[in-house]
């Protein structure tokens, strides 16, 4: 395995899905995670999303997050071609605001996991967390600076709601 590679991919089903999955990109960059966002799409570039999934493992990707949107089968496409833990974002779509994505990604047969995360950018925030969290399993340092991330997190919560 390529130990320079970037730990966690971030890939998307389109430009259109930057301005949320940017959300896991910036949550990982917070955890000092390293990780690589593409455009791969299930429908309009089946080889790349294809060579893509049987090489994630063997490019040194430890975690795949994949986000899409509508008929959103990048996730579950990508769970079927490697062996990684695939956490999937369901984007917002706008004719069904994000229940098409997440029907579409949540619901996998048995057998080929797809960790499914929340519609939009709180999903996207939350599997950057999860993949660090997984990563974190083997990763002393990286588990000291979740458990930071989550002591901030409570510092800023008031006693009280400024009137
Ligand atoms: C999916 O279709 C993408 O993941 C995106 O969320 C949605 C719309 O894509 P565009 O038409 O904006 O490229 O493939």
């Amino acid at each position: 395995m390529d130990r320079t590679a970037s730990r966690v991919a971030i890939v998307m089903g389109s430009q259109s899905d930057w301005p949320t999955m940017q959300a896991a990109v910036d949550t990982l960059g917070q955890l000092e995670v390293s990780c690589e966002a593409r455009i791969v799409s299930a429908h309009r570039t089946p080889d790349r999303l294809h060579a893509f999934g049987k090489g994630a493992a063997e490019e040194g990707f430890e975690v795949v997050i994949a986000g899409a949107g509508g008929a959103a089968h990048l996730p579950g496409m990508i769970a079927a071609l490697t062996h990684l833990p695939v956490l999937g974002v369901p984007v917002q779509s706008r004719a069904l605001s994000g229940l098409d994505s997440l029907l579409s990604i949540v619901q996998m047969p048995a057998g080929v996991p797809v960790g499914t995360l929340a519609i939009g950018e709180a999903g996207a925030t939350n599997a950057a967390l999860l993949a660090a969290s997984i990563l974190a399993l083997s990763d002393d340092s990286l588990a000291d600076r979740l458990r930071a991330f989550r002591a901030r997190q409570t510092g800023d919560v008031a006693d009280r709601p400024v009137a």
